[in-house]
């Protein structure tokens, strides 16, 4: 059979039929790590399911979601984080129910959209969580496999899409608070279906969601649209002070800068870094932030054809090719130069 017009320039058919041995090698090794997660899912009784500090849309709703699910099969479970949900999200069922502790007596740990365990920051308690089996569910090409089981599919949009599937695997009912919950992930990592990540699946998937009693033009607008007037007032002021060179466009945040805006959160970029990769001229993006501890928090993107994924690893960080991110120690000015010219280097090398 013929299609009118091909993915990505690949027949689907003739794709599938030229794996090559290490996809194939890759995509059995991760259906067996399908059967083992529900292997463990089935078997546990107490769960403590967590997500990576800092928490985005796709963090929250991706967490929750399994949250709801596990309680629809009757587990106890706890959902927990290092940081707070922001109030944007708000409208998700049980986003108060998150705790900021990990405390507590479990047989089983799940690990959700975090890439190591170094992002699950202070939730993850060494000597309590530690004997425990961990089941980790990502899609992030950088995961470093730190779990007992790993279903990491960095081939999905989003965790929320990989929670979709765990779900539809263990016949779990998606009612109207799960679908908002998972749909909030997709459109949030998808930026509203834009990034390259989004795949004819992940279209049916949130169409799936949208039947289940999901809306897409609310969730957009609640978590991907608005935004505080403060962070407009962030943002415009990371734009007119940043720079481009070597088709790098980079801004620097520091405390100072912060406080004089009068920001109230202490971290994050309000989107600075994904507004100015929108920039032609750019190859890559990067926003430096400076944090209260005088670390620096870099994100990174990049155009098409760019990866800055493997970047961000080196600096202890991760993420997709697309998009990434790492924390150095600082001072800024020296770590502005050191990720500077490795990005240079990757542009070089590409
Ligand atoms: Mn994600």
């Amino acid at each position: 059979m013929s299609t009118p017009y091909t993915v990505n320039g690949a027949d689907s058919e003739a794709g599938l039929q030229q794996f090559p041995d290490s996809e194939e090698g890759e995509r059995r090794s991760n259906m067996q790590a399908w059967i083992e997660a529900e292997g463990y899912l089935r078997r546990a009784q107490r769960i403590l399911a967590v997500t990576h500090l800092a928490p985005d849309g796709d963090a929250i709703g991706s967490l929750l979601a399994f949250g709801h699910a596990m309680q629809s099969l009757g587990k106890t479970v706890t959902v927990a984080c290092q940081d707070p949900a922001h109030s944007r999200f708000d409208y998700l069922h049980g986003v108060h129910d998150i705790r900021l502790s990990g405390e507590g007596n479990f047989d089983l740990m799940v690990s959700i959209d975090a890439s190591d365990l170094q992002r699950l920051g202070s939730i993850f308690l060494p000597v309590q969580h530690g004997r425990l089996p961990l089941v980790v569910f990502d899609h992030h090409i950088t995961n470093t496999m730190f779990g007992s089981v790993n279903v990491v599919d960095s081939s999905a949009s989003s965790s929320a899409e990989v929670i979709y599937r765990l779900l539809r695997r263990l016949d779990v009912r998606i009612g109207s608070e799960i679908a908002a919950a998972l749909l909030t992930g997709i459109i949030t990592d998808t930026l509203a279906f834009r990034t390259s990540s989004t795949t004819p699946e992940t279209l049916s998937i949130a169409m799936e969601l949208m039947r289940a009693g999901a809306s897409m033009p609310e969730i957009t607008r609640r978590a991907l649209v608005l935004r505080s007037y403060d962070s407009i007032r962030f943002l415009a002021n990371g734009i007119v002070t940043s720079q481009l060179e070597d088709g790098i466009v980079y801004a620097t945040i520091t405390r100072k800068m912060r406080k004089d805006l009068g920001v109230k959160e202490d971290r994050g970029d309000a989107g600075l870094v994904g507004t100015l990769i929108t920039s032609m001229e750019a190859h890559v993006a990067a926003v430096f932030v400076e944090l209260v501890d005088g670390s620096v928090e870099v994100g990174l993107r990049s155009a098409p054809g760019y990866d800055v994924s493997q970047v961000a690893f080196e600096f202890g960080g991760g993420g997709h090719a697309a998009a990434a991110g790492c924390t150095l120690p600082g001072p800024m000015r020296d770590t502005v130069n050191r990720v500077l010219s490795r990005l240079r280097r990757m542009i070089r090398e590409t």
